[in-house]
């Protein structure tokens, strides 16, 4: 594959690390960086130890609403990963300068627009931005869509509601001539893809079951956002609820676990990717895990258990494991980067409109 620029909307914990993981990979050449303070951006490539010694530890962290006074997902809208962020523009207690920490960026009114306005030197974006109002990305994508960008867009949103408002607008990525590859993380991801290799030994898939371990006690800064959301999907929450917690209010409820939240029968977009790539319903698809923030090592091994019956009459599960020594930074970010090489290809190729993870092989 020839050089491909890509951008990563979010300086949080996700697009940090898919800086990172870049450098370790062929023919990526990372041009563009921005959270909702500012923007980098250099088309030679950017320095990317520079800019992650200036933005590490130096993430949004402050509470806030997230929530969007306008119609379009603008600035405001921006979120990195390190935590929500206020429609009012006024500075929340803990936040701070993002990346324009960075000597190679400068503050932007309007950071999405600038790297939608460079769009036709850039390949690729990755939208490392957490969703926690559904139609967020969908909204990022509608202004890539206006701005005249014709490339590729990977997101590594959660939630299965999402997916139906991005097959919506498949008519208006083919007719930009833009690949949408929807939940690109690690589940729905990486995971819903191993799921679908996993059932090809069967002709009828009864379960998938996904349950996955992570350990965050040195990576807790870095994904406070990814922490949560997570908390959204314990029972005594929801996204509006989890939005709305301050940092304490966050920790305390980490306190009432004892540092260790488990998540039973979460709304993740496994199932409804697996539903769409024809593997089984919806309905036979379950998420759960744990998360663990005062180790780092994983309480639970991660698995993808595919329970079905082959051709000749038999029942059987494969299962697939990731070692557990692999850490929740490798599991995301290298199959992010890896969907995002195989949609370039796609993308060149002429291949328009929305994929899931179980419908595309990630390159490497
Ligand atoms: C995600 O970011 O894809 C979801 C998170 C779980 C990651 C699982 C990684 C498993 C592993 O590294 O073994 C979580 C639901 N936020």
């Amino acid at each position: 594959m020839n050089d491909t620029t890509f951008a990563v909307l979010g300086t949080g914990g996700i697009g940090r690390r898919t800086l990172e993981v870049s450098q370790h990979k062929d023919g990526l050449t990372p041009v563009a960086a921005c959270d909702r303070h500012g923007v980098a951006m250099d088309f030679d490539g950017l320095d990317v130890d520079e800019l992650l010694e200036a933005t590490e530890g130096n993430i949004d962290s402050g509470p806030g609403t997230g929530e969007s006074d306008g119609a379009d997902a603008s600035r405001d809208d921006l979120e990195t990963d390190g935590g929500a962020v206020a429609s009012s523009g006024v500075k929340q207690h803990g936040e701070n300068a993002g990346v324009v920490a960075s000597a190679q960026a400068r503050p932007s009114e309007d950071p999405i627009q600038e790297i939608i306005d460079r769009g036709d030197a850039i390949d690729a974006v990755l939208l490392a931005l957490p969703n926690y109002e559904h139609d967020f990305i969908p909204r990022v994508a509608d202004r890539f869509v206006a701005g005249g960008y014709a490339g590729v867009l990977v997101d590594v949103l959660k939630r299965s509601r999402v997916i139906g408002m991005l097959d919506e607008r498949t008519g208006a990525f083919e007719d930009a001539g833009i690949t949408f590859v929807c939940g690109a993380g690690a589940t729905p991801g990486f995971l819903t893809g191993a799921a679908a290799l996993a059932a090809q030994s069967f002709v009828e898939v009864e379960s998938v079951d996904i349950w996955w371990g992570v350990g965050l006690k040195s990576g807790y800064e870095d994904n406070r956002g990814t922490v949560r959301e997570d908390i959204a999907h314990l029972p005594e929450y929801d996204i509006d609820t989890a939005r709305t917690l301050s940092e304490d209010e966050i920790e305390a409820v980490i306190d009432e676990h004892d540092g260790v939240l488990e998540f039973d029968d979460m709304e993740h977009a496994d199932d409804v990717l697996l539903e769409r790539a024809g593997i089984c319903d919806a309905e036979d698809v379950t998420v759960g895990g744990i998360l663990d923030v005062e180790r780092d090592e994983k309480p639970t091994t991660t698995t993808v258990s595919v329970t079905g019956t082959t051709f000749d009459g038999e029942t059987g599960t494969n299962t697939f494991e990731l070692d557990d020594a692999t850490s929740m930074a490798a599991n995301v970010n290298g199959p992010a980067i890896g969907y995002l090489k195989t949609a370039v290809c796609r993308n060149r190729a002429g291949e328009y409109g929305v994929f899931g993870p179980a419908e595309l092989m990630p390159g490497f």
